[in-house]
């Protein structure tokens, strides 16, 4: 298969942009994840850094496989900031964009034919560095991967097949001396440009198993999980934001959380509602403890009586959160 008929393809499938490579070993990619482990630049985080001699080896994911091909789906919808009470999430949760993007690389690989396996956000595959050599993107300096067309307001997904298909042209582009992300950066996760510190990363935190360290509570503002700054800030992205203005965000689209919603429903109802959420072993109480870092940033008193039972909570990570929204809300008892 030609490059202009995998294009073809792409586009009668409703993907943004698509493109191939040969499946080869990951090699700069396999050794940066092995030294920044070892500067303890990823945390705890397991995901495609436990195992880089797999993520990093496309090759090994099927048996003859010769393709990769890189998939990005755009998800830009303009959306309300939070009002009172109301806490924001990224982009890319409003609605299940790897979902989408999922499907629309099974029904790929089908007209393909062949042999295949689709990975969207798995641990076996580093997804960037795929979508990088397929030429759908390039790296930014916040270690995005940017496409052309919709800047880095796209989610990833990669399917590996035995089906030859030829490698699509890299893109020659780059930030050029632009570094608004990383002045953005409200914590310095992006000191190092290219490299993100995931100690650093507010994002990181939303979705780290341990309590979130008091300097960065106040930086999430409302943000509830993930974080949005350092795409908010790159020029790559006017395009798409203004192509993008009028439209209406997909139907069941979240952009904002009701606060007491994530500090009053049911875990087992939590759990459900957000499963397309990463968070430690799908407990809802790193959800609510996200909640009461926004509660105690929102400055908004009405809140007080559904932050106060956690101040009185057996869970250390739940209490000891209440305990510091309680004084930021000026209420502890
Ligand atoms: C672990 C992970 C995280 C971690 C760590 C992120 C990180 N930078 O590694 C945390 C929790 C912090 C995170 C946050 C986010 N993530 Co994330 N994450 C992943 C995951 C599961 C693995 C990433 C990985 O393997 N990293 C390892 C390192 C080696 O990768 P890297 O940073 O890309 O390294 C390259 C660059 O450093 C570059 N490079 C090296 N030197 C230099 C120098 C310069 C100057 C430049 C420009 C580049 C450069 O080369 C390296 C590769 O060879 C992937 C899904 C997957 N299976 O791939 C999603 C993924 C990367 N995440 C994604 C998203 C959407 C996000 C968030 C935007 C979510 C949010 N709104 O909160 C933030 C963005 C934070 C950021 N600036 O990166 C998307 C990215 C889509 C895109 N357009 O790039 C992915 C691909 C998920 C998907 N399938 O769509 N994420
Ligand atoms: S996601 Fe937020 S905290 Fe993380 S690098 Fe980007 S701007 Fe910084
Ligand atoms: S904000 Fe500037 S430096 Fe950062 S990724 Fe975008 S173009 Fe590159």
């Amino acid at each position: 298969m030609t490059a202009a008929e995998l294009t073809r393809l792409g586009e009668e499938l409703g993907i943004d942009v698509v493109g191939a490579a040969a499946a080869r070993p990951y090699a700069e990619t396999e050794q940066a994840i092995r030294e920044r482990r070892a500067r303890g630049l990823f945390a705890d985080m397991r995901f495609t850094m436990a195992q880089p001699e797999v993520s990093c080896h496309p090759e090994t994911l099927l048996s003859d496989a010769r393709t990769v091909v890189s998939a990005a789906l755009c998800y830009y919808a303009p959306g309300p900031e939070p009002g009172a009470g109301e806490g924001r999430l990224p982009r890319y949760t409003w609605a299940d964009a790897y979902a989408d993007l999922r499907e629309k690389l099974e029904a790929l690989g089908a007209r393909l034919g062949g042999e295949y396996r689709v990975l969207v956000d798995a641990n076996q595959h580093v997804d960037r560095e795929g979508a990088a050599r397929a030429g759908v993107g390039f790296y930014g300096k916040n270690t995005m991967l940017i496409t052309r067309t919709h800047g880095s307001w796209v989610v990833l997904g990669t399917l590996v097949t035995d089906v030859e298909i030829e490698p699509s042209a890299p893109l020659e582009l780059d930030c050029g001396s632009c570094t608004l992300c990383i002045e953005a950066c409200p914590t310095g996760a992006l000191d190092e440009p290219g490299v993100v510190d995931s100690t650093k990363c507010l994002s990181y935190w939303t979705q780290a198993p341990d309590a979130i360290p008091e300097p960065y509570r106040e930086e999430l503002g409302a943000q509830v999980y993930g974080c949005d700054i350092c795409q908010d800030a790159c020029p790559w992205n006017r395009g798409i934001e203004k192509r993008r203005a009028d439209r209406e965000a997909p139907a069941g689209a979240e952009p904002v959380v009701s606060l007491l919603d994530w500090l009053q429903a049911p875990g087992e109802e939590l759990r459900e509602r957000y499963a397309r959420l990463y968070f430690p072993r799908n407990d809802p109480r790193y959800l609510r403890r996200n909640a009461l870092v926004a509660a105690g940033n929102s400055g908004d008193s009405t809140l007080v009586e559904a932050v106060r039972p956690y101040a009185e909570d057996d869970d250390e990570l739940l209490h000891e959160h209440a305990e510091w929204a309680l004084v930021r809300l000026d209420a502890r008892s």
